[in-house]
């Protein structure tokens, strides 16, 4: 028997699109003029929610004037964190537009790729981002007018606007908020390889990212408070979270715009810095993924400063092992709890409350409201109670397919309509989930998705290199995978050091620092592959991970 989500159901409202959700409320439970994100490099710079909302909605109009925006046309985000991050975002919402935000470190192949493929109209970056984004956005046939600037830096060569320079400035009262259908219409469109192969788009529409809102609130955001919170200040972020990446955009960005939070926002996480804007801002909580874990539970740093109005941290986007939430535990008496999600599920699938995360550690907790699982063996047979198989899942926050990539859709969810997660589960007689392992091929770097057939793709265009795989091996000092290639050469050249470093940097120089070969290169005789053809990446995984144990 497939099995529910232990809380009661919500009723979602079917009608409500992501803009309506933050800025129409009627009952906003908070002032709106209070600050609401704040640049933790220089607080000096800030938005408060109104702020936030009359920029959005004069940004959206300029696309509408200047740009002529249609409702469905895509906007490109290549930008780290900035405190303009969601005025272009929720402004562009407002016009109608699928956001697909692109990680800012991409190198040219990358970003093109992503802008070909999401066919995007426009893209936002910043300053120091320009020459990628120039070359990439050149490549993918979007004109110099559609890059636009968020943030301080100044531009030298002066030639693209500031989004503050799109506005509509005659009669801005005739342009309307599109009108959107939020089963049908898409909000955002993110990147993911999925279970196998190159990234793909994961649509998301309103009606998902509206449903993860609510769902996350009424298992955990009850527990924040805008008003109250730390000295009746309310709750402060630390938000170190990517905005381009789904966990960052979903359960920071439009969580914090929705809750009232103040955060304070992180272009980059570097733990010094992180440690002194708590100190100084009496951080009270922030979302990140296991290595941050890593650093507050072991980095000597961490003592000294004066963490003391930190009451949470929330982790997610890879595995968390007990003996860390223990070590933070014991060293600073804050839980952290975990959640898990994906891309395709707009992300929240499960996640601790603050309740119980002391009693079932290394739990992913429970599954969100309104949602429904089961877990099967490879035949897509259910598995006995309390035993480990594939999770499936069914929700109003999961997707609705890959971006013009129906073939994979298809793979994607099983013939009772259920999304093959490719992560392995087992659950208890109390319905909190555990992570065990990951079916699937995906590889994750400090939380960051590295698509193995991507590297794969690369490393064959070296003219030594005749065939190769690429799998995750665990770097246990720093608490992530790391990804590392098994190369077979061509006859007669040599297998040595030097060859090893020449692959790993050859592959330095086309991709983004997280997909780097930090687990570096190994030479075999052949590739582990199916009869048909396939690279078995699994069986090759396995085999290390049983050679390093042993
Ligand atoms: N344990 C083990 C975990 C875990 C995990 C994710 O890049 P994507 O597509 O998406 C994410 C989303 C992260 C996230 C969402 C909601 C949430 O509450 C939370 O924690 C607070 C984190 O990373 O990668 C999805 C893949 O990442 C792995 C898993 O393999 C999944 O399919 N993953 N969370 N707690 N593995």
């Amino acid at each position: 028997m497939p099995f529910t989500s232990p809380f009661k159901d919500l009723d979602i409202p079917t009608n409500v699109d992501v803009w309506s959700l933050v800025f129409d409320r009627k009952d906003v439970p908070f002032p709106t003029s209070k600050r609401v994100m704040t640049c933790a490099e220089n607080t000096k710079l800030s938005h408060t929610w109104d702020q936030i909302r009359a920029a959005s909605i004069d940004f959206g109009k300029g696309m509408k004037d200047m740009w002529k925006w249609k409702k469905g046309d895509v906007l490109a985000l290549y930008t780290p964190n900035s405190i303009d991050t969601p005025i272009v975002t929720l402004g562009a919402i407002w016009a109608g537009a699928v956001v697909s935000p692109a990680n800012p470190l991409y190198t040219v192949q990358e970003l093109t790729f992503q802008l070909k493929d999401s066919g995007a109209k426009a893209i936002v970056t910043q300053a120091p981002f320009l020459k990628t984004a120039v070359e990439a956005a050149k490549k993918a046939g979007i004109p110099n007018d559609r890059i636009i600037l968020i943030g301080q830096h100044s531009d030298p060569s002066k030639k693209f606007k500031h989004f503050r320079n799109i506005k509509c400035v005659d009669f801005p009262a005739r342009f309307r908020k599109a009108n959107i259908n939020p089963e049908k219409d898409l909000v955002f469109l993110v990147y993911s390889s999925g279970t196998t192969g190159l990234p793909k788009g994961v649509c998301l529409t309103h009606l998902n990212v509206v449903s993860n809102i609510l769902q996350s609130t009424d298992v955990d955001g009850r527990y924040w408070s805008a008003t109250g919170g730390l000295d009746g200040e309310g709750d402060k972020f630390l938000g170190v979270l990517p905005f381009f990446h789904i966990y960052g955009l979903t359960c920071a960005l439009i969580m914090c715009l929705y809750l009232g939070w103040e955060m304070f926002v992180v272009e980059r996480f570097d733990l010094e810095k992180a440690l002194q804007t708590i100190q100084d801002q009496r951080i009270t909580g922030f979302y990140v993924s296991p290595p941050v874990v890593l650093a507050f539970g072991k980095s000597p740093l961490v003592d000294k400063y004066d963490l003391s109005t930190l009451k949470i941290m929330h982790s997610g986007a890879a595995p968390l092992t007990s003996e860390l939430t223990e070590a933070v535990w014991q060293r600073l008496k804050i839980p952290v709890k975990q959640g898990y999600g994906l891309s395709e599920s707009s992300p929240v699938v499960t996640c601790q409350t603050v309740d119980e995360w002391a009693k079932f550690m290394g739990s992913c907790g429970k599954m969100m409201p309104n949602m429904e699982a089961k877990l099967v063996d490879e035949q897509g047979k259910e598995v006995a109670d309390g035993e480990v198989g594939e999770l499936w899942i069914k929700g109003p926050n999961v997707f609705k397919g890959y971006y013009k990539n129906p073939e994979r859709t298809k793979e994607a969810f099983s013939e009772d309509g259920y999304f093959k997660t490719g992560d392995m589960f087992h659950i208890d007689k109390h319905g909190n989930m555990y992570c065990v392992d990951r079916l699937k091929e995906l590889i994750k770097y400090k939380g960051f998705p590295v698509p193995p057939a991507e590297l794969e793709g690369l490393i064959l265009g070296h003219s030594d290199v005749t065939d190769v795989c690429v799998i995750g091996v665990e770097d246990h000092s720093q608490a992530t995978e790391v990804p590392r290639a098994y190369v077979v050469l061509r006859p007669g050249v040599q297998a040595n050091d030097n060859k090893a470093q020449e692959i790993v940097e050859y592959v330095a120089k086309q991709v983004a620092p997280h997909k780097k070969l930090r687990g570096g290169v190994r030479f075999v005789a052949e590739v582990p592959k199916s009869p048909s053809g396939k690279i078995l990446r699994r069986l090759l995984r396995d085999k290390v991970r049983q050679e390093e144990r042993a």
